[in-house]
């Protein structure tokens, strides 16, 4: 994991799947900002271009907001749009539906109205409430439109693995997410103790678990540390569950090591001053050694995976877009070549044909591209048990709807009703440990039951056999 953002409520909505399907739904429809109820907002009109008597300023405190009451006949999700003006640069706005359900929508700057795609709602059955929050205020809303979403068109994902040695381990694995991708998501866990704390409280078992191959990166090893996280990878592989790999890398030197910024803190930017792009751009540098020394450290763990017949959704280089890991701290064309140089040092040189691979941004500059990506992924926190959908849809994008999509790290497990009503169709989620799992501000065990109990969420029971897919 690693930077955190919140800004989901708890969300409570009553869903009726196909109640009233053929019930006849109007198309587009328009609310005019200024016929909406304002509070701590005005209407104004001295910006020529709104639609209908004028458009909705004065966004400049805190609780300032407007409020839409939108009726729908049935329970159905809608596209929303917002006309604005952002004449004072670019902000941000929150979206509200029904008290309970936030995101946020990003206004770029414009010097006239213009229109912004903002996401999607659940309308329920009956009245509902849509409030623009102030957020970081300043902008002009002239309207807002929602219209019945179209349903999702049928996924082409790549029936194969780049690698084309891949072993019959990984195309196995890849054969059966391939057939589950769309109908089931499959429930997972970071970290094998936090696995079996579920199995304790709620009697299910995630398909899949996360480690971690920190504790084996060289500058950990050399001050003491002793991984032991493949050893729980082929525990649960040994169970017939699912495993994916991640590599809180610390740098292999530069840490600063002070009281405030410990050498186990080195896989963040603020706790060393490696610099990956100069590192690069310098192949016969002794820096440059030292991260094939630690490449090649990695590939000594995931050869003993190899060994053990353990396919890994292998996930390196994390969250790379956020900047507050080194990798990802010099921009995204050192961090797609830093890239680049582990999928050829291990697929090529090391041999290992058992990894899948999985990408962790969102953002296309920082996108390796399609011959060494397998899966794309995102990581989530945010409260709420949401169906975060709107990631979900930035990666189809990313891949061209070719490749499949996780939640690799949620702090918050998705409700399975909503991942369907969104058709969020995430491969599979997996909670981070300790204080998400196991704190009831995001996941209470009411909520965990609901999940893994529900049809949709493939648990470790449900999946064996995965092996035998054809
Ligand atoms: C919806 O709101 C209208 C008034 O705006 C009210 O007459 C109606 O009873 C409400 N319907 C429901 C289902 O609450
Ligand atoms: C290697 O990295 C360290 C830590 O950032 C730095 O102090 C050193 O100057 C680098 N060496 C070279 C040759 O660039
Ligand atoms: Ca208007």
């Amino acid at each position: 994991m690693g930077h955190l953002s919140n800004f989901l409520l708890p969300l409570v909505l009553a869903l009726a799947p196909g109640s009233n399907a053929r019930a006849c739904q109007p198309s587009a429809r328009t609310f005019e900002a200024e016929n909406a109820i304002l509070t701590g907002t005005r209407v104004e009109s001295t910006l020529s271009g709104y639609t209908g008597s004028g458009y909705v300023a004065g966004f400049d405190e805190g609780s300032d907001k407007i409020t839409f009451n939108i009726p729908s006949s049935i329970t159905k999700l809608h596209d929303l749009s917002i006309r604005y003006a952002g004449i004072y640069g670019e902000k941000r706005t929150t979206i509200v539906l029904n008290g309970g359900d936030n995101t946020e929508v990003f206004f770029p700057a414009t010097e006239t109205f213009s229109t912004v795609s903002a996401g999607q709602l659940l309308l329920k059955e009956g009245n509902n409430t849509v409030d623009i929050v102030n957020n970081w205020g300043w902008y002009l809303i002239d309207s807002i439109t929602i219209k019945p979403s179209e349903p999702r068109a049928p996924h082409n994902i790549n029936p194969s693995l780049n690698n084309p040695n891949a072993g019959v381990e990984a195309t196995t694995l890849y054969k059966y997410l391939v057939s589950i991708y769309g109908k089931k998501i499959l429930s997972g866990q970071q970290d094998l103790s936090w696995a079996n704390w579920i199995n304790t409280q709620i009697g299910k078992t995630p398909a899949l678990v996360a480690v971690d191959l920190m504790d084996y990166s060289p500058s950990r090893v050399e001050r003491g540390t002793v991984g032991n996280s493949v050893e729980d990878a082929i525990t649960h592989h040994n169970n017939g569950g699912i495993i994916s790999v991640l590599w809180h890398w610390n740098a292999p030197t530069g840490l600063y090591d002070t009281e405030e910024r410990r050498w186990w803190s080195g896989f963040y930017t603020d706790a060393t001053d490696f610099d990956i792009a100069a590192t690069l751009a310098n192949p016969s540098g002794a820096n440059y050694t030292l991260i094939i020394r630690d490449i090649d450290a990695i590939a000594v763990q995931l050869k003993r995976l190899q060994s053990a017949g353990v396919p890994v959704l292998w996930r390196p280089l994390h969250e790379a877009e956020g900047g507050w890991f080194w990798w990802g701290a010099k921009g995204p064309e050192a961090a797609k070549q830093l890239w680049d140089l582990l999928y050829d040092r291990l697929t090529e040189y090391h041999g290992l044909n058992n990894l899948i691979w999985v990408w962790n941004s969102i953002e296309p500059e920082w996108y390796p591209g399609d011959s060494t990506v397998d899966i794309l992924s995102a990581d989530v926190y945010a409260q709420g048990n949401g169906p975060i959908s709107v990631q979900y849809n930035q990666l189809v994008e990313l891949g061209g709807d070719k490749k499949l999509i996780a939640a690799a790290e949620v702090g918050a497990a998705p409700l399975p009703d909503l991942l369907q009503a969104y058709e969020a169709h995430w491969l599979w989620f997996a909670v981070w440990g300790d204080t998400f799992i196991n704190n009831a501000q995001w996941n209470s065990l009411e909520v965990l039951r609901e999940v893994y109990d529900h049809d949709y969420v493939l648990t470790l029971d449900e999946i064996q056999g995965w092996r035998n897919t054809v």
